[in-house]
């Protein structure tokens, strides 16, 4: 079978929605759940683990885990929460926990989660371990309000973790994206600004942030992240890609001028927030190339789509260097 040359009308699209969209939503739920969206996402043994944020009627997000073993249907979801907030002893989990993004650290042998812990005083960034996902127990809160959408590096750099976040302070020109290490995950700091939020009509201008954690490829960390866009009608939240040096993740190497992935289809344009596509997770299976992206869709669902890493990677090196 020969493929059809592209229209040279249409934008290259990296992206391939899995036809079961959306493959989670709240009516799956074991327990009663406003919405479930925003999931991080890893493979363990044969099975692929999300930790999906669920809404409440409250308001309030815990975060509970669905196992598959295709990462696509037959999920088995934990009874009730997996990870529950525990504002008792955490105070800043008052409001709820949202967002993980996991990441396995092979030299501790446990995977790390950064989540955002939300706070009277605002959001903040959390950590909390787990070599099961069954227990979980907290390293604690280690950004103050406002900061979100933070995922740590598998690996250290010279004897410091590394870790990318987004704080936000009134007064400041946007909310950029940010790089800080740790001798022990608790103690945070060497602060850089690693990717600014471009300005004007750009599709990332004002606001971007983290979606999953840093990839660790040939080439450099990948990082796959969201650009919001405000209009008359509401947000848009869009995908753009950046490349950090392996050794150095303060380089960054190359950004896509434009976004690759925006919201579509109706699961992605309508729901409890319209227009967001909003990845946690994804998966590499580095026999076939093939990454898989869990996405939450407009607040309510949770997606999945494909790519090719190896067409990203080209993709993105065809990109300029960011320009200051
Ligand atoms: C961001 C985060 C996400 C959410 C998105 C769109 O600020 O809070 O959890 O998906 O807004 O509402």
């Amino acid at each position: 079978m020969t493929l059809k040359p592209r229209p040279a009308n249409l934008y290259e699209e990296f992206f391939e929605r899995c036809p079961h969209n959306p493959i989670l939503t709240a009516r799956d739920w074991p327990y009663p759940a406003h919405s479930v969206f925003n999931a991080g996402a890893c493979q363990l043994g044969d099975e692929t683990v999300l930790l999906v944020r669920v809404e409440d009627r409250r308001g309030h997000s815990h975060l509970t885990v669905a196992r598959s073993r295709d990462g696509v249907s037959n999920w088995r979801i934990d009874p009730r929460p997996s990870f529950a907030p525990d504002p008792l002893t955490f105070s800043e989990e008052a409001w709820g926990i949202e967002d993980p993004r996991v990441t396995w650290v092979p030299e501790r042998g446990d995977w790390i989660i950064a989540y955002t812990a939300f706070s009277p005083s605002g959001p903040m960034v959390s950590l909390a371990r787990t070599t099961d996902f069954v227990s979980f127990s907290r390293l604690g809160p280690v950004m103050p309000p406002e900061d979100k959408d933070a995922a740590v590096f598998p690996r250290r750099f010279g004897n410091r973790y590394a870790m990318i976040h987004r704080p936000v302070s009134s007064g400041s020109s946007g909310a950029h994206i940010w790089l800080s290490f740790s001798p022990d995950l608790t103690h945070w700091g060497d602060h850089h600004i690693l990717l600014h939020a471009r300005r004007g009509a750009w599709w990332d201008a004002n606001k971007i942030g983290l979606s999953p954690p840093p990839l660790e490829t040939p080439d450099g960390w990948l990082l796959l992240y969201h650009g919001v866009r405000h209009t008359a009608g509401g947000c848009l939240y869009r995908l753009g890609l950046a490349l950090l040096d392996l050794d150095d993740p303060r380089q960054v190497l190359h950004r896509s001028d434009e976004w690759i992935f925006a919201p579509e289809l109706p699961y992605e344009r309508q729901g409890d927030v319209n227009g967001v596509v909003f990845p946690c997770g994804w998966i590499l299976d580095p026999a076939t190339d093939v990454l898989r992206i869990y996405y939450g869709g407009a607040d309510s669902c949770v997606a999945l789509a494909t790519a090719s890493l190896s067409d990203l990677l080209a993709y993105l090196k065809s990109c300029p260097a960011p320009r200051p």
